[in-house]
């Protein structure tokens, strides 16, 4: 794709979390390659965590959350940390403003997380074009948008729960936050106050494509204009159109990704099963155990992310113990891991961009959802793209042992297996043709930028 015409300056600002930096990064990779300048800026705690190297294509700047040092988990609590990120952000996001000001290429246009609404307010007493970036599915915007304008009422005392153009949900699909009333109430304000001002933005942009979930979207656009762009994977994995595109670029955690495929190019074809519960989620102690004795206990290969902050509740000796059987990592490259040939299915906590990466490498998934809009996202992929199955949990909140070896081996060689395999590959060609060029994705990209130059 040749570049088009210089476009504007785009400033891309993410939720400082690995799973809305990688979206709006490559989101802003895509508007490079339509002609903008475009500069990602994420927090000073952030920024020096993962040491982003600017290109020509891509600048990378920063602002602070008020936690320079250790971001969030510097924050006394939840409560506190988006306080002080709504002042601190405000102003150092109008500090960054002013700072392009007077250059060549002043700042246009504002992308912001949907979870970060201050970010309109400076772009508007700035006179500049916002538009506000939903992360996760419009299923899940849905359902919070209905909440917050007390369309659907809580807690929730009839089941199941009919939203327009949504499956019928039971309670266990809910989000976690209307599931489970009062858990993490600031986590809560943050998803419903994402629609405090979605109607004064001037484009709402979701990372989800139209095929993937066109009832849930059409309903939702009767009430608020969106604007599909995803998947937000690099572009080397689905299009290919972007040069040198194959990786989002940037981790929180340090990564060994030669350890991976190395191991996973000894195995054969569809062998192993690839398990994490990405950069946030944090297991019990009895859960840990219960996955790794299922690990254990099945007959597969198996590669598994365990994050540093977690490996101390795996059992004892347990990777002394498996040998050769399974490889245990504290991150890894998962876009390139998904496509190895040796991966036969995902284990996953159904993070959105876990669950839209497998989806757009077409692999089979089983779900072990935790929290926030994991258990919706679990839903759908089960029963409304088919793609795998979703573990039941037991009274006392675990997935116990024997259900997680009878999950796996359901995807892994079950008698749905093939299904599973046909529905993936299906939704990766329309992932692919969304985001290619005339494509429903690509189109409405081309949409969002007439939007802004024309505005
Ligand atoms: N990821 C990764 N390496 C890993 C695990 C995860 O690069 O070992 C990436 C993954 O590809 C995804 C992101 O981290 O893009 C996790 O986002 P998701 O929405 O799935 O979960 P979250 O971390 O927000 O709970
Ligand atoms: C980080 C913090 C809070 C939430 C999320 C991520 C998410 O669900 O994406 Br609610």
């Amino acid at each position: 794709m040749e570049n088009k015409a210089y476009g504007g300056h785009v400033l891309a600002l993410p939720y400082p979390g690995q799973g809305h930096i990688n979206p709006l990064l490559q989101f802003s990779k895509r508007l490079v390659s339509k002609g903008f300048k475009a500069t990602l800026a994420t927090t000073l705690f952030i920024h020096n965590t993962m040491k982003p190297q600017s290109s020509v294509s891509l600048q990378f700047d920063t602002m602070s959350d008020g936690y320079d040092e250790g971001g969030f988990t510097q924050a006394e609590n939840i409560q506190e940390y988006h306080t002080r990120m709504v002042a601190i952000g405000s102003k150092t996001l109008a500090d960054l403003i002013i700072k392009h000001k007077n250059t060549a290429n002043p700042i246009d246009c504002i992308i912001y997380d949907s979870f970060l609404p201050l970010a309109l307010e400076v772009a508007k007493n700035f006179g500049i074009f916002g538009a506000a970036f939903f992360t996760q599915t419009c299923a899940v915007n849905f359902i919070h948008y209905q909440v917050h304008r007390g369309l659907l009422k809580l807690p929730i005392t009839s089941t199941p729960i009919s939203i327009p153009g949504l499956p019928v949900l039971e309670l266990g699909d809910m989000p976690s936050y209307i599931s489970v009333p009062g858990s993490y109430p600031a986590y809560f304000e943050m998803v419903l106050n994402q629609f405090s001002s979605s109607d004064k933005a001037d484009a709402v942009l979701v990372n989800t494509f139209y095929e993937l979930e066109p009832e849930a979207l059409d309903s939702m656009s009767k009430v608020c204009q969106l604007l599909p762009i995803g998947p937000t994977v690099p572009s080397f994995y689905l299009d290919k159109c972007l040069e040198n595109d194959n990786d989002y670029g940037l981790n929180l955690f340090v990564l060994d990704s030669s350890v991976c495929n190395n191991w996973l190019n000894t195995k054969p074809e569809g062998s192993v099963v690839y398990l994490s519960f990405g950069s946030m989620a944090s297991l019990s102690n009895k859960q840990m155990e219960e996955l790794a004795f299922a690990l254990k206990g099945s007959k597969f290969y198996f590669l598994w992310v365990v994050k540093a902050s977690e490996e101390a509740k795996l059992p004892e000796k347990f990777v002394e113990e498996i040998g050769n059987k399974g490889l245990v990592v504290q991150w890894c490259s998962q876009l390139e891991v998904l496509s190895n040939k040796a991966i036969g299915c995902f284990l996953t906590h159904c993070g959105w961009n876990s669950t839209l990466e497998a989806l757009s490498l077409g692999v089979p998934m089983v779900g072990v959802p935790q929290w926030t809009d994991q258990t919706t996202n679990a839903k759908y992929f089960r029963d409304v793209w088919k793609v795998g199955v979703r573990a039941k949990v037991c009274e006392n909140g675990i997935v116990e042992r024997e259900e997680i070896e009878f999950c796996i081996k359901e995807v892994m060689e079950g008698e749905r297996r093939k299904d599973f395999q046909k529905n993936a590959k299906k939704w990766r060609d329309l992932a692919i043709k969304a985001i290619s060029e005339g494509g429903s994705s690509d189109k409405n990209i081309d949409e969002f930028v007439s939007k802004f130059i024309n505005s």
